[in-house]
Formats: C-alpha cells, sequence, structure tokens
C-alpha cells in the first residue's frame, strides 16, 4: 500500500513519463524470498484502443469551438486516410508530446454525436495489472457525462469504475459526490460532477484515483475487496453526453460541427499483477504478456504453486511475508503431489503424494505398501509373502514375520505341523 501511495504521488497526473525502477528482486542478500514487483508503467502506452466512432471516413468537416454563441468559427477537414489530417484511435495512446498533441476525434453533433448516442473507447491490456489511475486530457471541453469501465479478466462483466456527470441523479442516478463509508461497499463506483464544466475548452485533465477515498486503502494488502477493485485486464471509457453553451438547438451546422468529443492522451497507471510473486512481466513463446513468476509459483499472473510445491495453499506475497510455495516432501520417492486440505489442518503440511515409487505409501510416501515390511538393513521396502492358507493375515511385522494360525509356523506360516 505504501508503495501504490508513493506511486501514486510520484505518479500525479501532470507527469508525462510515468515510470519507477523495479522494487527490490524476489530475494533478499541472503536468498530468503521476499515480495516483489514489476515496475510501475502506464500499461496503455502504445496499446492500441478500440473506438465505436472516429472522424473521418469519409472526410467531414469539424469547427473549433470558441466558447462564445455566433463567432465565425475556423472550421477544418478530419480525414481518416490523410496521415495529416487523421484523428485515429492511436493517437490516444502514443507518446503524449505536450507541444504538439495528438488526439482521437469523433463525429461531430452533426452526424448524430450525441446523448443518447454513446461512444465506447476500448483498451485491451492483454493481462491483469494493478491499476493505481486511469487519466484522460481532452483536447476539447470534457464532457457532461461518461464513465470509466474496467473487467478483472477477460469475459468477465464490466463494472463501472467512476462516473463523472454534470447530471449525475438523472443520467447515472448515482448521488452526486458520494462517498464510502468505513463498512460500505468498497467497489461501489462514484460519481462527481468535478470535472463537467464546459471550461477549460482544451486541454482539460481527469484523472481517476483507483484507491482514493476507499478506506481499506491503508490496509490494502489484507483487503481482498481493494485488491481485487485495482485488478484490470481491459478499461473502457463511454462517453455519454457532450457539454454545449446550448446554442445546438438552432441546428446551425457550423454550430453543431464544433460539438464532438476529442482526446489527445489516456493513461492507465498500475503495475503487470503478478501478486507479489515476480518483479517484471515477459512476452511468452506465445506472445502474450505474462509474469515471470519466482517463489515456486505458476499461472499468468504467479495466481497458483508450481506442480509439486502444494504444502500449503497459494497465497499473495506481502510486505512482511513473501508466502513463498513450498515443495512437498515425499522423502525422494515420488515427484506428484496435490494440497489435501484436510492434511494441512490435521498436521500443517498440505502436500500429499502420489504415485509413490518403490512400494511405499502414505502421504509423505513415508511407509511400506500394505503387506510390505522395511528391510532392516537397506531401507528397502520388501514384500511380506505370507503364505495365504497359513497366515491370519497378509501383514508381516517389521522384520518379514507372518502372523500365523494355530498349527503353522515358519516365518512366512507355510510350516503346518503334522497331526499328533
Ligand atoms: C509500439 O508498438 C509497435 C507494435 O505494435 C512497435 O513496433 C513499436 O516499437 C512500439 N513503440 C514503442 C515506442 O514501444
Ligand atoms: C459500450 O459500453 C457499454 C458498457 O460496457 C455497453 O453496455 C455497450 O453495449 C457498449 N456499446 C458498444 C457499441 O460497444
Ligand atoms: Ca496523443
Amino acid at each position: 500500500m505504501q508503495d501504490l501511495i508513493r506511486a501514486l504521488v510520484a505518479c500525479s497526473w501532470v507527469a508525462a513519463l510515468c515510470v519507477r525502477g523495479a522494487m527490490d528482486e524476489c530475494a533478499d542478500e541472503q536468498g530468503r524470498p521476499q515480495r516483489c514487483m514489476p515496475e510501475f508503467v502506464n500499461a496503455a502506452f502504445n496499446v492500441t484502443v478500440e473506438a465505436t466512432n472516429t472522424c473521418g471516413s469519409p472526410p467531414e468537416e469539424y469547427c473549433v469551438q470558441t466558447g462564445a454563441t455566433g463567432v465565425t468559427k475556423s472550421c477544418h477537414i478530419c480525414d481518416a486516410r490523410d496521415p495529416r489530417n487523421h484523428h485515429n484511435a492511436a493517437y490516444l495512446t502514443d507518446y503524449n508530446n505536450q507541444q504538439d498533441a495528438t488526439w482521437w476525434q469523433s463525429q461531430t453533433m452533426l452526424a448524430g454525436i450525441q446523448y443518447p448516442n454513446s461512444i465506447n473507447l476500448t483498451l485491451h491490456l492483454g493481462k491483469a495489472f494493478d491499476i493505481t489511475y486511469v487519466r484522460l486530457k481532452f483536447h476539447t471541453s470534457r464532457p457532461e457525462s461518461f464513465v470509466i469501465y474496467k473487467r478483472s479478466s477477460e469475459g468477465a462483466p464490466w463494472v463501472p469504475y467512476q462516473y463523472y456527470s454534470g447530471s449525475c441523479e438523472k443520467t447515472y442516478r448515482k448521488q452526486n459526490r458520494g462517498f464510502i463509508r468505513t463498512g460500505g461497499d468498497e467497489q461501489e463506483a462514484l460519481c462527481t460532477d468535478d470535472f463537467s464544466d464546459m471550461s477549460p475548452l482544451t486541454g482539460g485533465n481527469v484523472a481517476f484515483s483507483t484507491l482514493e477515498g476507499r478506506p481499506s486503502a491503508y490496509n490494502f494488502d489484507h483487503s481482498p475487496v481493494l485488491q481485487d477493485w485495482v485488478t484490470a485486464t481491459d478499461i473502457r471509457v463511454t462517453l455519454n453526453r457532450l457539454n454545449t453553451l446550448g446554442d445546438e438547438v438552432l441546428n446551425d451546422p457550423k454550430v453543431l460541427k464544433s460539438y464532438y468529443y476529442a482526446i489527445s492522451d489516456l493513461a492507465v497507471g498500475g503495475r503487470c499483477k503478478c501478486n507479489g510473486h515476480a518483479s517484471e512481466c515477459v512476452r511468452n513463446s506465445g506472445g502474450r504478456l505474462v509474469c515471470d513468476c519466482k517463489h515456486n509459483t505458476d499461472g499468468f499472473d504467479c495466481d497458483v504453486c508450481k506442480p509439486f510445491y502444494n504444502d500449503r495453499p497459494w497465497r499473495r506475497a506481502t510486505a512482511d511475508n513473501a508466502n513463498e510455495c513450498l515443495p512437498c516432501d515425499c522423502n525422494g520417492k515420488s515427484s506428484e503431489c496435490y494440497f489435501d486440505a484436510e492434511l494441512y489442518r490435521a498436521t500443517g503440511h498440505g502436500g500429499h503424494c502420489r504415485n509413490c515409487a518403490d512400494n511405499t505409501d502414505g502421504p509423505n510416501c513415508e511407509r511400506c505398501l500394505d503387506n510390505y515390511y522395511r528391510e532392516q538393513s537397506a531401507g528397502r521396502c520388501l514384500p511380506c509373502f505370507c503364505s495365504s492358507i497359513g497366515s491370519l493375515s497378509p501383514q508381516c511385522d517389521n522384520r518379514g514375520v507372518c502372523p500365523c494360525k494355530l498349527g503353522v509356523t515358519g516365518e512366512k506360516c507355510e510350516d503346518f505341523l503334522s497331526p499328533l
């Protein structure tokens, strides 16, 4: 948590470049495992955003909003196929040059872009990230109403992260400037009218900090609810309503052409999610972004124990405990085991070995199979070979001696005393 707060401060929404070195590696100088995490990055950088609407196919005119009604406006062409005049979605996540901004732009109100029609901008991160903030820099006025959504995994439902609206109650049926009480639902998306003014006409920012105002943020390590809240594989911005001066009601095309959405940068600050068990994410052979898991963990997000490391349940690493996965103890007689919750409750060790070799058996391959005994000298498990006719049971004692029926003798109960 400390780390997230520091990252937030170091990486406030004004910072164009937001790079922090990776935390210490996954083991200390003595080789003891410790929590580690990938560096803080802008996860959106150079990732293509899908926009459900973009201007310029076919080429169309738009006019720059001056903020005054009835003033001659300067107009330009948006042409999706012209490298100098396009405003494609790639411009949302390219290098954000303050002096020479590039921006994505929608069609205008003349083409029907206004409530209740909406536009979605969807960013697929390709992997789970722990998100610290989502920041948008608008090239036009900020919208009157828009929502940031996220998904915790591909295929999961979209859940709202934050509503921004000058009409929270009317548009989203959310209380304006609501807040979360201690003990309340910490995964509730709030609504605010703080960033919904018509001004500034260009360059306005909106930054959503995932943990701000959430009471358990100070106990993040022990809050599964917030750990889930900051987890996202995809981010979506839904633009619902444009800000206007009210002059659009006159239906003057020039006026309608001056209302459209335009965003110069979408940044998503966070870390590749590895649950404290990796210090970097890499591309696997399939080209997919995955954690480079340590601490005997496995999975895209280091979210399970590696095979044979099932002695205790998987856990995420915390500041004071790496919670590394521990190997099963099979006395060298097996390389396969599973986590046995009952065994773990009873003994503190949940690794249950499978397919014990050399006639051994037991959760740790620690004893001989039934009807076998341990040879004293070499410690091997040998079959009892008790006579099925002469012995009371096929199980011999630890010297290989079988229990004989009355009138039978011999180590294996194979000597039948002749009747007198
Ligand atoms: C952006 O992504 C493209 C591939 O999609 C890659 O070729 C290019 O090197 C990337 N640019 C940066 C600056 O990472
Ligand atoms: C836009 O996003 C919203 C919220 O996830 C969804 O309900 C809607 O179907 C999306 N619209 C389009 C055109 O993808
Ligand atoms: Ca840009």
